[in-house]
């Protein structure tokens, strides 16, 4: 079973999206995400003009040497561009597989450990009043867990926050859905650590008071804090039992959690901007986070990320897979067949995509009662249609970033 075509199809339905379409001799089609937020045409131009004309030819059954042939021959390693359009490959090699096994592809994974997958989804507000009516929101749209995100007072805009007005009248959807803003230049946000540390405990105390103990609670860092800062934000989180908090600290630096671990019993989660196992290895090892982030997309696809969460389940450690709306409906569904496959599944990050996009790529996953599931289709079960792709062409688009009140760049 040969490739014969690899397509880079880019599409702005809602949002930028990059999806490498393989084609085989016996008519067999595969899909894979590569889109890398902000960054989008780099993978485009990495997929296209370096690994496209080698792929036209080889056999499409071999998953793990194509993996290995694409990562060690470019002698250039890792990296989000490299990973994400290894990824691509992956993935939509094994939608190949999975089709001619006529099997969705969890099945090939080794077949469902459950029944469904607990998602959460992104409650946010500038107020409480406005924090709370997204919960209950969100509690209607069936999710059984939500990571909250909330204003801080004296800051204009930060992020996670959906109650941006300009960026809502914009681009029409809501920030917390899409913080990537089209556009010529990259958004200015304001921040302001010692005024976050000491509102963000407040707000989950009041989240409690209104919502009660069950529900399962996230909050994301986003990478703006240093260690010690960091600390303190789980120590004084502990009394409102979340179920994660999330990139505490800057990923470049992972054995920063060393310190922030010592101080809290508050669960931490790490590596959506993370690539490889390698950036994994000490803090597994450690057993300093709970949480393994990484996308199928960002992390060298299915292959790549399987034993990266096979190595933490020695170690208790369970999947978060980061699923924000710039891991397209292919990233998502990858995901959610992994998820479904492997023991130690975690949560899955689900946020909604829009209808623009859901009619670019038709899907059959199902949301119930807060569960997904990838459904039954042979393959990942995402079909694109080009034609409906061809009616959003790229447009630029940069995710925020931060300066605090003395002009100084900070962590977004
Ligand atoms: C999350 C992430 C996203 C990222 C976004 C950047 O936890 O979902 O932090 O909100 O900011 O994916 O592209
Ligand atoms: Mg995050």
């Amino acid at each position: 079973m040969k490739i014969i075509a690899a397509d880079v199809i880019v599409t702005s339905p809602d949002r930028n999206f990059v999806t490498l379409k393989l084609t085989t001799d016996d008519g067999l089609t595969g899909l894979g995400d590569a889109t890398l937020n902000g960054r989008e045409l780099s993978v485009v131009a990495y997929l296209r003009e370096h690994v496209v004309p080698l792929l036209i030819g080889i056999d499409a059954h071999r998953i793990e040497d194509t993996w290995q042939f694409l990562y060690r021959s470019a002698y250039w390693r890792r990296g989000p561009v490299t990973m994400a359009a290894i990824a691509a490959v992956d993935v939509a090699l094994w939608d190949i597989k999975a089709k001619a096994a006529g099997m969705p592809l969890y099945q090939l994974l080794g077949g469902a450990s459950r029944t469904g997958l607990l998602a959460y989804g992104h409650a946010s507000g500038k107020s409480n009043e406005e924090l709370f009516d997204s919960v209950r929101e969100h509690q209607e749209q069936g999710y059984r867990a939500i990571r909250v995100q909330t204003g801080v007072p004296g800051l204009k805009s930060i992020y996670g926050i959906a109650s941006n007005a300009t960026f809502e009248a914009n681009t029409g959807v809501r920030y917390d859905h899409e913080p990537a803003q089209r556009g010529a230049r990259p958004a200015e946000e304001d921040w302001d650590t010692r005024s976050y540390l000491r509102h963000v405990p407040t707000v989950f105390e009041a989240v409690r008071n209104e919502f009660g103990p069950e529900l399962p609670l996230l909050h994301d860092g986003h990478h703006r804090m240093t260690p010690i800062q960091a600390a303190k934000l789980g120590k004084s989180l502990e009394p409102y039992d979340l179920f994660w908090l999330e990139d505490v600290t800057p990923a470049e630096n992972p054995e920063a959690l060393r310190l922030v671990r010592q101080h809290t019993t508050t669960p931490l989660a790490i590596g959506e901007i993370f690539n490889t196992v390698w950036d994994y290895q000490q803090i597994i090892r450690e057993q300093l986070i709970d949480y393994v982030r990484s996308a199928v997309t960002h992390t060298g696809g299915i292959t790549h990320l399987k034993k990266i969460l096979d190595y933490a389940s020695q170690y208790q450690i369970k999947s978060g897979m980061h699923g924000p709306t710039d891991i397209s409906p292919v990233g998502m569904a990858a995901a959610m067949h992994l998820g479904l496959a492997i023991h130690n599944f975690g949560i899955q990050e689900y946020m909604r995509h829009g209808d623009k996009t859901n009619a670019v790529f038709q899907q059959s996953f199902t949301w119930t009662d807060g569960m997904l599931h990838p459904g039954d289709k042979p393959g990942i079960g995402v079909d694109l249609d080009v034609d409906e792709a061809g009616r959003y062409p790229y447009e630029t688009a940069y995710l925020p970033y931060n300066r605090l009140a003395d002009g100084t760049v900070h962590d977004w």
